[in-house]
């Protein structure tokens, strides 16, 4: 028996998670070409009335695809990371992080996707984050596909509804990991595969109006390609990477049920199956019986192929990563009140308190989710995403105190501690946003998730300078004691 079970164990992967469409910026230099994710516009409107939609439709994305058009884009600006990278690499550093998760831009690598050669200046972008990594001791971790893709895949492809953007995908995948396998060992083909259920244009780069499928049969049309894109950059990195480590992403919906009636229990453990369908894919290479009856009972019907059910079997991946926000509620009873969240509402826990973005916070969730899914897989874990989205602002001094972002950190890495303690095996703890960064959910810069301000308002304007806050010291002191102290 090991005396400290409740402790991280040595070499434990502490860091920060961002994705190249919030926070690069330099939407248009070094080749690269325009992404579904310059498309967003920031829609005040919108968050005033806290509705989260970040689709875009056919009609305003050629539109906004017009160099000409004047309007507010700030996934185009992000935190400037594209020219600070040196900087903000070296506050990770300062603050001891043993990992940083961030994404590849698809469209710098091949600005429509469809190119043969890929872009030089795009990949050497990279090499100069790997380097600059590489000296402060920091392991990247990759994912290939975060919330973006060369527009002209989604003018063209109706992004992922066609099986033909599988190619595609692959063309990239392989470029990036000849080109990285040196230097990068964790990889993630796709950020939150489960998002397409939310929106088919973020998650899957997809126009609602150009497809003919209705709506569910749609969303999981382009699940099942993502799911084979995924497989199959399994099997390439093995090829390419032998050692390298490529796990596979979901949102976590922990969903509990509203009341102990049966069939609320009932209602939540379908919702929490349907959340694992795609970690289950991936991790056990084939579809669950559960959601061959869910397409059943709702006639959700889309083209497999027969080759399908081998790919998915070969692309075993060997890592189970999530993000974890909050905890949802599941009911046979339509609620009447309803927080806002990430990915989907749910009714209101009137045991949490929120945010201010109304997500409800929910440490000890984190802790059920991740016994949850060790039950489930018996694979290494690892937390991708977890934070807290605040309006932080400097005092006279320059000075940022957060005490509300270190509590919440605070509560959720003592939570991951005790799923530890309960026998999980956890790989690491990548906090979303080190650096602020412009928010996915509503394109607000003022929704601050980082442990170092940015000095820039919605509209672009401010200098990017950047300010450890109070929580920086915080984090410093939580990786130095490996989690030991996180007073
Ligand atoms: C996750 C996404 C991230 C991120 C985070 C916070 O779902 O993977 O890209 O942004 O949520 O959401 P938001 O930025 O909307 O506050």
């Amino acid at each position: 028996m090991q005396n400290d079970s409740q402790s991280f164990k040595d070499g434990f992967l502490w860091g920060g998670a961002c994705a190249a469409n919030q926070c690069e910026g330099a939407w248009n230099e070094g080749g690269k070409g325009i992404s579904t994710a310059d498309l967003v516009p920031y829609r005040p409107e919108k968050v005033s009335a806290n509705i989260a939609d970040m689709d875009v439709s056919y009609e305003e994305a050629l539109r906004y695809m017009d160099p000409s058009f004047a309007g507010n884009f700030p996934k185009r600006r992000g935190n400037d990371f594209y020219h600070r990278y040196k900087e903000d690499i070296a506050l990770m550093a300062e603050m001891g992080f043993k990992v940083f998760r961030m994404s590849i831009a698809w469209s710098r690598i091949f600005p429509t996707g469809y190119e043969n050669e890929p872009n030089e200046a795009g990949l050497a972008f990279y090499d100069r984050v790997f380097d600059e990594l590489q000296l402060h001791h920091i392991e990247p971790l990759v994912t290939l596909s975060h919330y973006e893709m060369p527009a002209a895949i989604a003018f063209k492809n109706n992004g992922w509804e066609s099986r033909g953007t599988i190619e595609l995908f692959l063309r990239f995948a392989k470029t990036v990991f000849l080109r990285y396998r040196d230097r990068v060992r964790w990889w993630i083909p796709f950020n939150e595969i489960n998002m397409v259920r939310t929106s088919v244009y973020v998650g899957g780069g997809c126009f609602r109006s150009r497809s003919t499928m209705p709506l569910e049969s749609l969303q999981y049309q382009i699940t099942h390609h993502q799911l084979l894109a995924s497989a199959q950059c399994v099997k390439l990195a093995r090829r390419f990477m032998p050692e390298a480590h490529v796990g596979c992403m979901i949102a976590r919906l922990e969903t509990y049920p509203m009341t102990c009636s049966p069939n609320d229990v009932l209602r939540a453990q379908q919702e929490n199956q349907m959340n694992f369908f795609y970690t289950d894919v991936a991790l056990r290479g084939c579809y669950p019986g559960f959601a061959r009856r869910y397409f059943r009972d709702r006639q959700i019907e889309f083209a497999v192929e027969p080759q399908d059910e081998k790919i998915l079997a070969q692309g075993v991946a060997d890592f189970a990563g999530f993000s974890y926000y909050m905890s949802y509620l599941a009911s046979c009873k339509e609620g009447k009140e309803k927080n806002a969240g990430n990915l989907v509402a749910s009714e209101v826990n009137p045991y949490l308190a929120v945010s201010a973005w109304k997500w409800p916070i929910d440490p000890v969730g984190l802790r059920i989710t991740l016994n949850r899914m060790w039950d489930r897989y018996r694979m290494p874990l690892f937390v991708l995403e977890n934070g807290l989205g605040a309006f932080d602002r400097p005092d006279v001094d320059g000075r940022v105190h957060d005490p509300y972002r270190i509590d919440y950190l605070r509560r959720h890495i003592a939570e991951m501690r005790n799923a530890i303690g309960d026998g999980v095996d956890v790989l690491g703890y990548t906090m979303w946003g080190p650096i602020d960064l412009v928010s996915q959910g509503t394109c607000q810069m003022s929704k601050r998730y980082g442990f170092v301000y940015v000095d820039a308002d919605d509209e672009g304007h401010g200098s990017y300078k950047r300010l450890r806050k109070d929580s920086f010291y915080w984090y410093q002191k939580v990786i130095e004691t490996n989690g030991k102290e996180l007073e």
